[in-house]
């Protein structure tokens, strides 16, 4: 439903009776007027096609006229069609109750020409209704679907270096603090996205700082990018206006725009907390309308807060390992850091954490449900996990790789454990038994860092390539910070994507550390199935990456270029890429962030490719910057407590149920609206009979609310992907060999065919003039000059 709420009918077309025309099957239909290219432009749908597409476009428009009381669209129903009101008004209900009313000049049920969607809204003339209709097939038949421009969805960074302004807390009466209390206690975004307990709200009031404002003083504008505090009104009252943008109030149904219309907040009311999760530009605009007094709270002080409740876990978790004999000559910091870097993991009733005989590759505590130690077939005893006690088993295995000398079987409905391996031990600090023979003097082992290895394989991998040897044919895409560019090695005709960031404009959004450890991250990565990193370069005036060609195109506009939603074996072939990048990746301790369609790309056979490692981190144990894009959010993301590997996991069962169904499960154009939904949980979620079966399944296995529950976060890791009944008869061989048939084979003629890129110059990020800063931020940037 794409309701245009704040049209201008000035752009209705004039009513024109209509006149005769044969369509493609010979039959004779009636024509729009031409007056309707001028009101089609309106349409974001249509936007994204050649302006000379338009009169194709209004030929195939057919005016269709309803009665009184006609139902033109029912809920449910799959749509196979598109709608303009010309005159009349039509009443729109979700669930039997009326939640708008169109008038002329609005339309709706746009993305039906794209995909068979079930309608999400009944649609009834109100008197005479006269539209103008699109029909799914015609749209097809023109060859308009094909020519549509899919503009990629926009990830959120939290990654930016400037320093916040944060004031000293102010005094506070005891009527103060309680209506500081109940505001945050009363703001249902905030309540529903993160869970904040007495002691929480209590920090968060004792640092509001006081500040007053003047009558027509525009607190929050609308796309300001300092968007960093929370407010809370003590006295006065504000107007919060938002210019309702085209694509917000397309994409947005009608109960949800009219949600977000022009709203006052007076004394205990609150704005603003948005900026409270992750940095983004504001979404609305908010004046005093009167002299006003307000609390405010900066985003660091609440991420603090809320990661609070982490850093006492890490406490709890000392306190196990200070019991563990093993561990007992470790330094206080070391042991913290084994702590931050216990994962959790799940296990159900009759599983074995592991067998006696297997070769011991890592220690659990157990701090749910019971287990039972086994050895040659009879019961020894049992361990139970209490408030109080978390027994621990397996220690050994930081020592030695020995075989298990009992069997440890979960005996509870569940069971949870925390666990670490050798690796990851010996990655934070040193191998145990070195560490065991220090002395007592020596230095703490704690890294500050994780290792960065550059995969170099066997031969040399960087170096080989100069920027001088480049010769730009033409651009491919723009990122939000970059354009990527299609370039040619003169000197042996071999073709590669030249990623270009602005120096300025990095530093301008402060996005310097992350700029750097995309590079650090890339230069990990060596998989078919993420796009290649071949050189870096380091201009006076810009950074830049060479990078593997991936001349298919991105698998978003493919997918809505082809129709390919729904279609089972894509789906498979494309997960199961992204499964094998994934754990290419996370065997690396990289955690992705940002997967979705417009980041995987297909190169000239349809093999897919993953790419943009912007958002790509080394980490051991949590990490606690909220990134990525809206609709691929994680709970734990939202929650902001803290969040590891398994994010990506829930990301690729976002992915599987979009590549089936042709939207996200969470889907809003209002991002505190997704949140809400991801929050209550994939149960709440209706699936649409594409995304049915087996498929389902998987979903929803991968999407779990607790991160440890996730498929490949339990016992069996990857594979457990791989054997579920989803992936039933697929050759994970053949797809890992690259010898699998790819579903889909694009069209590309040769190595500088760009004819499935289709980037405008209009999107290209700001040059920003740079001047060296004498922090030297990029001087291991290059690998060549
Ligand atoms: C590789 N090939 C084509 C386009 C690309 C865009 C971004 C990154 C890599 C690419």
């Amino acid at each position: 439903m794409g309701a245009l709420l704040c049209s201008d009918c000035s752009h209705a077309p004039e009513d024109v009776p209509a006149q005769p025309m044969s369509d493609s099957r010979g039959a004779s239909r009636p024509v729009a007027p031409s007056g309707a290219s001028k009101f089609l432009l309106q349409v974001k749908l249509f936007q994204r096609l050649p302006e000379t597409e338009l009169p194709t476009l209004a030929s195939a428009c057919e005016p269709k006229t309803f009665r009184s009381g006609d139902k033109v669209i029912t809920e449910g129903d799959v749509g196979d069609a598109f709608y303009i009101i010309r005159s009349g008004d039509a009443s729109v209900s979700v669930g039997g109750k009326e939640v708008a009313v169109l008038k002329q000049g609005d339309y709706f049920g746009e993305n039906a020409l794209l995909r068979d969607e079930p309608r999400t809204a009944s649609i009834v003339a109100k008197s005479e209704l006269q539209t103008y209709m699109i029909s799914r097939t015609k749209f097809e038949e023109m060859g308009l679907r094909e020519k549509l421009d899919f503009p990629q969805r926009k990830a959120v960074a939290g990654g930016a270096i400037k320093e916040l302004e944060v004031k000293p807390p102010s005094p506070k009466t005891a009527e103060e603090r309680k209506l500081m209390v109940q505001a945050l206690r009363n703001n249902q975004n905030l309540q529903s996205c993160v869970s904040l307990d007495d002691k929480q709200v209590a920090v968060l009031v004792d640092a509001a700082w006081k500040e007053t404002v003047p009558i027509g003083k525009e607190l929050i504008k609308e796309g300001d990018l300092n968007a960093d505090y929370f407010y809370i009104v003590q006295s006065g009252k504000f107007s919060i206006s938002v210019t309702q943008t085209e694509s917000q109030a397309q994409s947005a149904n009608a109960a949800q725009a009219a949600a977000q219309s022009l709203g006052i907040v007076s004394a205990g009311g609150s704005f603003g907390e948005l900026a409270l999760l992750y940095f983004a530009p504001r979404a609305a605009s908010v004046r005093a309308v009167q002299d006003s007094v307000v609390w405010v709270i900066d985003r660091k002080t609440f991420k603090s807060t809320l990661a609070k409740s982490a850093q006492d876990t890490v406490k709890d978790y000392v306190g196990y390992l200070d019991k563990v004999q093993v561990l007992a000559k470790l330094k206080p910091d070391e042991k913290e850091a084994v702590a931050k870097a216990l994962t959790e993991m799940s296990f159900s009733k009759s599983e074995d954490v592991f067998q006696q005989g297997e070769a011991g590759d890592a220690f659990y505590i157990l701090v749910e449900g019971e287990v039972a130690v086994i050895k040659d077939s009879t019961e020894q005893t049992r361990l139970k996990a209490s408030g109080k006690e978390a027994p621990m088993f397996g220690e050994r295995a930081l020592l030695t790789k020995e075989p298990r000398i009992a069997t440890i079987t979960v005996t509870s409905e569940t069971a949870k454990a925390l666990v670490m391996d050798k690796e990851t031990f010996e990655m934070i600090l040193q191998p145990l038994d070195e560490l065991n023979k220090r002395g007592k003097d020596a230095p703490s082992a704690v890294k500050k860092e994780p290792a960065v290895r550059p995969n170099t394989g066997s031969q040399k991998r960087f170096g080989n390539i100069e920027r001088k040897h480049l010769k730009q044919l033409g651009l491919l895409g723009c990122g939000g910070f970059g354009a990527v560019e299609l370039v040619e090695h003169v000197e042996n005709g071999n073709t590669y994507a030249l990623k270009a960031l602005s120096k300025g404009y990095v530093v301008k959004s402060g996005m310097q550390q992350s700029v750097m450890s995309e590079k650090n991250v890339q230069l990990m990565c060596d998989s078919p199935f993420i796009v290649k990193l071949f050189e870096t370069y380091n201009g006076s005036q810009t950074l830049y990456f060479l990078l593997e060609l991936a001349l298919g195109g991105e698998l978003y506009a493919t997918y809505n270029k082809k129709g390919l939603f729904g279609k089972e074996p894509h789906a498979k072939f494309y997960l199961a890429g992204v499964t094998h990048a994934f754990e290419h990746l996370h065997s690396k301790k990289i955690v992705f962030r940002d997967l979705k369609p417009e980041n995987l790309l297909l190169n000239e056979h349809g093999k897919v490719k993953l790419t943009d490692m912007g958002l790509a981190k080394v980490i051991i144990g949590k990490t606690y910057t909220t990134c990525g894009t809206p609709d691929y959010f994680a709970p734990e993301l939202i929650a902001s407590t803290g969040h590891t590997h398994a994010v990506d996991w829930w990301t690729a069962g976002i992915l599987l149920f979009e590549l089936l169904s042709g939207h996200p499960p969470f889907e809003s154009a209002y991002p505190m609206q997704i949140y809400q939904k991801v929050t209550k949980g994939i149960h709440k979620v209706a699936f649409p009979p594409k995304c049915r079966g087996p498929a389902e399944d998987l979903v929803r296995c991968l999407c779990k609310k607790d991160p440890s529950e996730r498929l490949p976060m339990k016992k069996g890791g990857v594979a457990n992907i791989k054997k579920h009944m989803f992936y039933k008869g697929f050759d994970w061989q053949a797809f890992q060999d690259l010898t699998m048939e790819p579903p889909y084979k694009p069209q590309v003629k040769s190595k500088k065919d760009m004819c499935n890129f289709h980037a405008r110059k209009d999107d290209l990020p700001p040059q920003v003039p740079y001047k060296e800063d004498g922090t030297g931020w990029d001087k291991d940037f290059a690998t060549s000059t």
